[in-house]
C-alpha cells in the first residue's frame, strides 16, 4: 500500500513507501479506501517536526513512520465491530485533522471538542490520509454529501471548515469588513465563506497577483499586494475604514502585526496560521481600541457538516487541481515558495 510518511529525521519532506499497512480494526473503527487527499500547510509543519516529531507519537501498526494528510476523502471499505451503528460500507467520509476525542470532558460536551486534551489529529498523532487506506473512528468521520465533488470536498475537510469556523470565531457579520491576510489554501476559502456565506465585504492581502486575481473572482473587493505597498495596514485602513475582523492565514509573523493594525476599534484578530514564534501586538492600539485576539482551530464535526453543505449548495467552490502522489515533494516545494493558488489534491483513484 502506498503512503507518504514523515522522514526518519523530520526535514519538511516525506518519503513515499509501497509497503505501508493499516492496523487491525479496533472497536468502532472503519477502514477507508482513500480517493483524494489535499496537501495543507500544516502537513509541512508536521513533516518538519514543528510541533514535535510525529514519528515518536506511537502508531497502531507497529511502524515508526507517521503517514501525513488530513484533507482526505474516501469510501468506507470495511467496518470494525461496533462501527455499523454509524457508517456503512460505501459511505463517503472525510479524514480531518480533528480525528477523534474523549467525548466526555468539559470541552467535548460543550461543543468545543477540538480542544479536548485527549484529542487525536490525523497525520500528526495518528496516521493520516496520504495513503491508499486509512482507519477512521466511525463516530467521528464526518460524511461527505454525495452531491459535493469529492476533490472539492477534500479542500473543505481542512481549509474550508477552518475558515468557516474562524469567521464564526471572529463574529463576521453581513455588511461588515473582513480582512484575509494570506490568500493560499485557507485564504481563498476564507474569501468565499466570508463573502458568500457571512455576507461580508472582503479585503485580501497576499504577495502573489494570481492569488489576488482568484480572490477578486471570488468576490473580494479590496486587493493588496503586500510586496507592492509600503504599509499594508494603512492601505487596509484607507480602503475599508478599518476591518471588523482580521483573519490571519499567512505563515509569517509580520502578517499578524499587519492584521492587528488593520482593525477598527473593537475589532477582532483571529489567529489561524501557525508560523513559529510569538505574535507582537501594539499594546496601545490593543488597549485603547479594545482589540480582541482569538485563536481558532479547525472545526467540530458539526462545523464540518455545515461547511460541506455550503459546498454542496455551490456557495463555495474550492480551487483545486489533482496531482500525482509521486510529485509530492515538488508540491511541498511549491507550497513553501507560496506558488499554489488554491489546493493541490493527490489522486489515489488512479493508483
Ligand atoms: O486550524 C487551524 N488554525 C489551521 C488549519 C489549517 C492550517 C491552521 N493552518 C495553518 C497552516 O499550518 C499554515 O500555518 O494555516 C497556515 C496557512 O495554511 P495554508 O493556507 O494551507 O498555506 P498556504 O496555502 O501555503 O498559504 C499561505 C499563504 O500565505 C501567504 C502566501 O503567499 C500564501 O498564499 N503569505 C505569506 I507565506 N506571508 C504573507 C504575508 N506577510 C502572506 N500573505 C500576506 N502577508
Ligand atoms: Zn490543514
Amino acid at each position: 500500500m502506498k503512503a507518504a510518511v514523515v522522514r526518519e529525521t523530520p526535514d519538511g519532506y516525506v518519503d513515499l513507501i509501497d509497503d505501508w499497512k493499516p492496523a487491525t480494526l479496533g472497536f468502532g473503527d472503519a477502514l477507508v479506501d482513500v480517493e483524494y487527499c489535499g496537501l495543507c500547510h500544516t502537513d509541512l509543519h508536521c513533516a518538519n517536526g514543528d510541533f514535535g516529531n510525529p514519528n515518536e507519537m506511537g502508531t497502531r501498526n507497529g511502524a515508526f513512520r507517521r503517514v501525513i494528510g488530513h484533507e482526505g476523502v474516501g469510501r468506507v471499505a470495511k467496518l470494525g465491530e461496533g462501527a455499523s451503528d454509524y457508517l456503512k460500507v460505501g459511505d463517503r467520509v472525510s479524514i480531518a485533522w480533528f480525528y477523534d476525542a474523549c467525548g466526555v470532558c468539559d470541552f467535548c460536551v460543550s461543543g468545543n471538542e477540538t480542544f479536548c486534551r485527549k484529542v487525536r489529529n490525523a497525520g500528526y498523532t495518528v496516521d493520516g490520509a496520504m495513503a491508499q487506506q486509512v482507519i477512521v473512528n466511525s463516530k467521528y468521520a464526518v460524511k461527505v454529501p454525495e452531491d459535493l465533488d469529492p476533490v472539492e470536498a477534500s479542500s473543505i475537510t481542512c481549509a474550508g471548515v477552518t475558515m468557516y469556523k474562524s469567521l464564526k470565531t471572529g463574529e463576521a457579520k453581513p455588511g461588515e469588513w473582513v480582512s484575509v491576510h494570506g490568500a493560499g489554501g485557507l485564504g481563498n476559502l476564507a474569501v468565499q465563506y466570508a463573502h458568500n456565506v457571512f455576507g461580508a465585504h472582503v479585503a485580501v492581502i497576499d504577495g502573489n497577483d494570481d492569488k489576488l486575481a482568484a480572490a477578486k473572482a471570488n468576490g473580494a473587493e479590496v486587493l493588496i499586494n503586500r510586496k507592492k505597498v509600503d504599509d499594508v495596514a494603512a492601505e487596509v485602513q484607507k480602503a475599508t475604514g478599518g476591518v471588523h475582523t482580521a483573519q490571519v492565514t499567512a505563515v509569517n509573523a509580520a502578517a499578524f502585526n499587519q492584521a492587528v493594525n488593520s482593525l477598527r476599534p473593537m475589532g477582532k484578530l483571529v489567529a489561524v496560521a501557525l508560523p513559529q514564534g510569538d505574535m507582537a501586538l501594539n499594546i496601545a492600539k490593543t488597549v485603547l481600541d479594545g482589540i480582541e485576539v482569538r485563536g481558532s482551530l479547525v472545526g467540530t464535526r458539526a462545523d464540518l457538516k455545515e461547511a460541506f453543505q455550503f459546498g454542496a449548495e455551490g456557495k463555495v467552490k474550492p480551487i483545486v487541481e489533482t496531482v500525482q502522489l509521486t510529485d509530492i515533494n515538488d508540491v511541498i516545494d511549491e507550497m513553501k515558495a507560496g506558488k499554489i493558488t488554491g489546493r493541490k489534491v493527490f489522486d489515489f483513484t488512479t493508483l
